[in-house]
């Protein structure tokens, strides 16, 4: 690992890399944390943040010494860390209840830490993420901000320490989300870089508490206000905030380029130890990227545009090609691979003639099955892709891998597409060939989660038992509905039965609830592939109503295959037809590489709307909105992100006006308009009197 951002005292400082175990929930033993020293050796990272969460000495009961029994493992783990070139970084979170003014706290704070330190750790961190930010009566009246009372505390307990090598300060706003009103106007961290001690790192988790991307400009900034080059405490792996999920992806969106310009990065992963195997080996392989300053690992110049100097993908497979060893050598006591029922887990029984057991090692007199007799449960062996289809199914927080993504979509069009089962021959099939498809990646993760569970270590086994079934579980719901659109399930089978086993309504209480929620479902994020398009939205002008005309006649022909002379008119032509012009400051237009291809238009006053097309200007519901909206995007838009911002954009400007409420109109025939407003969420149909027969009027309250 390359050393570099000058020197302290003296003694060169290398770049910080490493893990930290900072996530909520149950922490590591002291067994998997020497794992993780052994592995942090082998793979060339540094440091171990030390910071459970939920370790009572952490956090909650901060100021308790350490008993004999417990001073004697963290002895033994420090010294475990020494051991493999670790540094061992105690944390200690006093955030929820210290009174900063208070000498005695500070004095209780210094305690347990000099504590430590006969332990023989050298590295100490004070962190305040995650806390109240409002100071109590004595702190207002000892200190003129939060900022200063943590600072004061951190430089006093930092000098008392003797100003340690490694020293690090976790700021309450630890992300650019949670700086007011900006990272570079944050008077919070303006204090931070002022007044800590030079000596003192400073953790930082990107834009947001889960950053998806981390670039070198907001590294910049933000070290521009810290006065110091920040240490990435990286949440990409973690998965405390969500039992479902498990980050199986590679380390990714940070470009290498990062390096130079950081202090350094620790990665705070999945809660269950094993799993994160992928994650510390793709970080170790990204700071081999940047060695001693400047230099670049060959064989990571990877082909790929983003960065040349890692490849997640490459970085991907180097980490489950090893990780593959792992699962093959057994932990069970004698090395016994254990022996499942194959029956119980519906798996393919062999002929006992075809193929040699896989388990050749049983203990001498073990069974062996005679002429007719029942062969013996054989488990194939795991093999990389199944390794590979796991990480794409667990693979990070903004984004499923590709695997996941495409049987993502392919449900989605099988489902749009259902009517083609009945339809001509070539639609059909068509169809059946995408559901077949479909069908067989559901079988490779069946086979997966079989050959998965028959691996010899039973560590790795368990710490993804939960989520192996649970995407098992879901696949097989996808598989069987597929099936029922293609009329060859059985509807009642699994998913329309009026008493269905527990596992038919997913999710508990909790999935209950997202299942009420407007957008349940429907996560805009992985239906479509990530987007590359580049979008402008920007304020509507004069010359805009051609292309806006346009749009607005592509759009309703599109819909509906009747003339427009035929249908009866919307209150919102009158505005895309530039009859009357749109309320100021109401009025967007979506602009994409080739040109305009979509438009928000709004009136604070529908009146006038209605007036020119004879609609009765008294209707009632006008009084409940009085404002009209109407949108039109093109279909070659398939993100709809664009199209809320428009809409979010015009509802705060039609409440500005002071108007309480809005409505559009849509027809039904515009399944794809009805739809976007219905997934919004906010927008509910309202009745209204004397409508043309084919429009539907959605209104939203302010
Ligand atoms: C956080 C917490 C961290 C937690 C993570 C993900 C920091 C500095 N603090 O905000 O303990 O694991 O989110 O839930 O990241």
């Amino acid at each position: 690992m390359s050393k570099r951002a000058g020197a302290k005292g003296g003694v060169q400082r290398r770049f910080i890399s490493g893990v930290v175990e900072g996530f909520y929930g149950r922490p590591w033993t002291m067994e998997q944390r020497t794992e993780l020293f052994k592995r942090e050796q082998k793979w060339g990272l540094n440091t171990y943040l030390y910071a459970p969460k939920d370790d009572y000495k952490h956090r909650m009961y901060w100021r308790d010494l350490y008993s004999a029994e417990e001073a004697e493992q963290l002895i033994a783990l420090i010294s475990a860390a020494k051991t493999h070139d670790v540094e061992f970084v105690y944390a200690i979170s006093p955030g929820l209840d210290i009174t900063f003014s208070n000498p005695r706290e500070v004095a209780a704070l210094k305690r347990k830490l000099d504590q430590v330190k006969e332990f023989g750790c050298r590295s100490f961190s004070l962190l305040f993420d995650d806390i109240e930010t409002e100071m109590c009566a004595a702190d207002k009246q000892a200190f003129s901000s939060f900022a200063h009372a943590q600072v004061s505390i951190t430089n006093e307990v930092y000098q008392h320490l003797g100003e340690p090598h490694t020293f690090l300060f976790c700021p309450t706003d630890y992300c650019a989300a949670f700086c007011t009103p900006t990272v570079s106007q944050s008077s919070y961290l303006h204090t931070v870089g002022d007044k800590l001690l030079p000596g003192i790192d400073i953790l930082w988790t990107g834009p947001k508490v889960v950053s998806h991307k981390i670039s070198v400009e907001s590294i910049e900034e933000v070290s521009s206000v810290l006065k110091r080059p920040p240490v990435i405490w990286d949440n990409i792996h973690a998965n405390d905030y969500d039992p479902q999920r498990l980050f199986l992806g590679p380390y990714k969106d940070r470009p290498t380029d990062l390096i130079p310009k950081l202090r350094g990065v620790l990665t705070n992963p999945n809660c269950e130890f094993y799993p994160n195997f992928v994650a510390i080996h793709t970080l170790s392989t990204w700071c081999k990227a940047f060695v001693d300053g400047a230099q670049r690992d060959v064989e990571m110049t990877g082909d790929e545009d983003q960065d040349p100097y890692y490849s997640p993908q490459k970085a991907l497979t180097l980490a489950l090609t090893d990780w593959l060893q792992e699962f093959l050598s057994t932990d069970q006591p004698g090395g016994k691979p254990l022996k499942r029922s194959a029956l119980k887990q519906g798996r393919k029984r062999k002929d006992p003639s075809d193929e040699e057991p896989m388990h050749t090692d049983m203990a001498e007199g073990s069974y062996v099955p005679g002429p007719g007799e029942n062969p013996l449960y054989t488990a194939e062996p795991l093999t990389l892709d199944d390794l590979k289809l796991l990480s794409e199914l667990f693979y990070l927080p903004y984004e499923h891998g590709p695997t996941a993504r495409a049987m993502l979509q392919e449900v989605d069009w099988l489902k749009k597409h259902s009517c083609d089962v009945s339809a001509e021959t070539d639609k059909r099939a068509e169809w059946c060939s995408r559901a077949q498809h479909f069908d067989d990646m559901c079988e490779a993760v069946v086979q997966m989660f079989n050959r998965l569970s028959n691996a010899p270590n039973r560590s790795i086994l368990y710490d993804l038992y939960n989520y192996i079934c649970d995407i098992k579980s879901g696949v097989g719901l996808a598989r069987a509905y597929v099936k029922t659109l293609g009329g060859r399930g059985r509807p009642s089978a699994q998913l329309m039965n009026d008493d269905p086993e527990p596992w038919g309504f997913r999710g508990g209480l909790s999935g209950e609830f997202q299942r009420m929620l407007p957008c349940h479902g429907n996560r805009d994020l992985f239906r479509h592939p990530p987007m590359t398009a580049v979008y402008c939205i920007r304020p509507y002008c004069p010359e805009d109503k051609t292309e806006v005309q346009r749009i607005s006649r592509e759009m309703q022909r599109g819909e509906a295959n009747v003339p427009l002379v035929m249908q009866p008119p919307l209150l919102g032509d009158v505005l895309s037809g530039g009859d009357i012009p749109p309320s100021p400051q109401c009025a967007l237009v979506l602009e994409d590489e080739m040109g305009m291809c979509g438009y928000a238009l709004a009136l604070t006053d529908v009146k006038p709307a209605a007036a020119k097309i004879q609609r009765g200007v008294n209707d009632p519901v006008f009084k409940d909105y009085p404002s009209l909206l109407t949108l039109q995007v093109l279909p070659r838009v398939t993100d709809p992100s664009p199209a809320k911002r428009m809409i979010g954009h015009l509802l705060s400007s039609i409440k500005s006006s002071g108007s309480g409420g809005v409505l559009c109109e849509v027809r039904h025939s515009d399944r794809r308009s009805l739809n976007f407003y219905t997934k919004l969420g906010s927008f509910k149909p309202v009745k209204m009197d004397d409508l043309p027969q084919d429009v539907i009027v959605m209104g939203t309250n302010l």
